[in-house]
């Protein structure tokens, strides 16, 4: 099927500790995406500056680096058509400030030093976050039994 593919979605602690993973989860699930991998933990310095080389240059990258070392998050992998782009509209903006209400950086944060989700912005990208957090074998990748109600 065009454009099955996988994404990446990690909720920064503020937001574990905030209890909207769950509600997170029910709106990614709400749209009919697959949950195929979830893990918490608290990312090292080095898997961190891994997964952000891009921005290692501006100058909030150390910053970026000490806040999401500081407590745990919530990484998943999603699966569905277009899941990537998907993936990103609802989340919104990457400041908060410029996010639409209904979106979830819209909807709960106001600061984009303090931002509460991570989507990756590519297949590309998607495949690199994954690859950096879970194992092939930690993929459960199944056929819902609503998927033939979900696409054509
Ligand atoms: P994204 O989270 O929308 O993909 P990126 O450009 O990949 O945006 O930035 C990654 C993270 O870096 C953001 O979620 C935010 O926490 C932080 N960040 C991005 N731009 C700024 C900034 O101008 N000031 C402070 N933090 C920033
Ligand atoms: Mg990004």
């Amino acid at each position: 099927m065009a454009n099955m593919e996988l994404t990446f979605i990690a909720i920064k602690l503020d937001n574990v500790q905030h209890g909207l993973v769950g509600e997170i989860i029910k709106l990614l699930k709400q749209k009919d995406f697959y949950l195929v991998a979830m893990k918490f933990l608290q990312a090292s310095e080095e898997l961190l500056k891994q997964d952000y080389i891009d921005l290692k240059d501006p100058p909030f990258f150390p910053g970026l680096v000490k806040y999401m070392n500081s407590g745990p998050v919530v990484a998943m992998v999603w699966e569905g058509q277009n899941v990537v782009k998907t993936g990103r509209v609802m989340h919104g903006e990457t400041n908060p400030a410029d996010s639409m209400p209904g979106t979830i950086q819209g909807d709960v944060y106001i600061q984009v030093g303090r931002n509460i989700i991570h989507g990756s912005d590519s297949v590309k990208s998607a495949e690199k976050e994954i690859s950096l957090l879970f194992k092939p074998e930690e993929l459960v990748t199944y056929k819902s039994c609503a998927f033939d109600g979900i696409y054509e």
